[in-house]
């Protein structure tokens, strides 16, 4: 075991208090697999302590990452030494560099967000570039080019991809780790670039994406921690689907993704991930252990009755994220919707889900809303005579 220091600021900030002290950490550099059939416990740590206390939490979150890390994702780089960023048209051109390597990738700003102020406004970034989800008029839409980033064409595809360019073709992150961090570039470049070129409020972002951009976009809003919400769609098994329900139903005869089957499809989870899908109930994290690394933050995810996607496998794996969201006492900052009335074409967006929606975007993007848009040349003054000033109510 070795002792990891960390700042009391990310509990800190999960939980909307000043930092107070430092805590120690102990995170166990590796772990070893384990025999648990059901979901691993959040509240417990790997050595077997409870988490008693909201600095325990922010560290058993981490210690949650880094297992997701080693047994499934791959390993999560820290941030470059820098990234240029230039915009043209709509265009942002970035130039990334590491201490060995240095990359250039582009971003779209699809639509700039309406009536934003000095600060900018908010945003959606698109895993797979479009959103699948409404995006209302006015919110801005970045298009995410995940593919470039790290290819997802076959299981034979790893290493291909910017992020591989700066890492080398042999890094252990699989396409959605890799995503997560390209994402992270993404924000950079914006926060670079400022909200008077851009008209976007780095603070106020979100992230989605369906299907295997679904899978993406959960994976992204839990390793990149400036998304104030995150709304993946669709994903399945190794999204919002647990490895070890989805096992479960594949054995009881339903046609659904397994680990085992995901391996050989793409380049999703780290290449460390083979060794554990034929017996996963040896990894010491399963899907929940996503929206514990999410948490306090806005999550709605988005699911389906598509039986290879596992309805069963989602449902079971969110409703376990939304306990742990309901002990951190904000339980309605995660939201789960799974189309009750029947199946929808794949990444259509349940229209029943809509007002959901529009309140996630609302509480996440938009928490304070002071408007008054209009093109009247009337002056209030004329009409309304002596009220002012107006007078001090008691
Ligand atoms: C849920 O997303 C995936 C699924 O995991 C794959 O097995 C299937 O081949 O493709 C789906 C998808 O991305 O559809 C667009």
């Amino acid at each position: 075991m070795t002792r990891v220091t960390r700042s009391l600021l990310l509990a800190a900030l999960a939980f909307g208090r000043a930092p107070v002290s430092l805590a120690s950490c102990d995170i166990p550099e590796t772990f070893a697999p384990v025999s648990e059939p059901q979901l691993p416990d959040p509240w417990t740590f790997y050595n077997g302590e409870p988490v008693k206390t909201k600095e325990d939490w922010a560290c058993r979150q981490e210690e949650m990452s880094k297992i997701l890390q080693q047994f499934q994702l791959g390993d999560l780089p820290p941030p470059p030494q820098s990234v240029q960023a230039s915009l043209e048209g709509n265009t942002v051109t970035m130039t990334v560099t590491t201490k060995t390597n240095s990359a250039t990738a582009r971003f779209t700003i699809r639509n700039t967000p309406r009536a934003a102020g000095s600060s900018g406004g908010p945003a959606v970034v698109a895993v797979g570039s479009y959103p699948t989800i409404p995006v209302p008029d006015g919110l801005g839409i970045i298009g995410f080019d995940n593919d470039a980033c790290a290819a997802q064409t076959s299981a034979q595809a790893y290493g291909k991809g910017w992020f591989y360019d700066l890492h080398g073709s042999d890094h252990p992150a699989g396409s959605l780790m890799a995503w997560a961090w390209c994402a992270g570039r993404v924000i950079d470049a914006l926060q670079q670039l400022g909200p008077e070129k851009t008209g976007i409020d780095t603070k106020r972002l979100a992230v989605t994406g369906c299907s295997r951009n679904g899978k993406g976009a959960l994976a992204v809003g839990a390793f990149e921690k400036r998304f104030a919400l995150t709304v993946p769609v669709e994903g399945g098994t190794g999204g919002a689907g647990s490895w070890r329900i989805s096992d479960f139903l594949s054995a009881n005869g339903s046609v659904i993704q397994t680990a085992r089957q995901l391996v050989t499809e793409n380049t999703w989870m780290s290449p460390r991930f083979q060794k554990y899908v034929n017996n996963v109930t040896t990894i010491p994290a399963d899907q929940h252990f996503l929206p514990a690394l999410i948490a306090p933050r806005g999550l709605f995810v988005i699911e389906s009755n598509i039986e290879w996607l596992g309805p069963d496998s989602t449902t079971i794996a969110m409703k376990a994220g939304r306990e742990i969201y309901a002990a951190l006492g904000v339980k309605s900052n995660m939201g789960f919707y799974l189309e009750p009335s029947g199946e929808h074409n794949h990444c259509q967006f349940p229209a029943n889900a809509g007002v959901a929606l529009g309140a996630f975007y609302g509480r996440f993007l938009q928490p304070t809303v002071d408007i008054e848009v209009s093109n009247s040349t009337l002056e209030l003054g004329d009409w309304t005579g002596d009220w002012s000033p107006a007078p001090k109510l008691g």
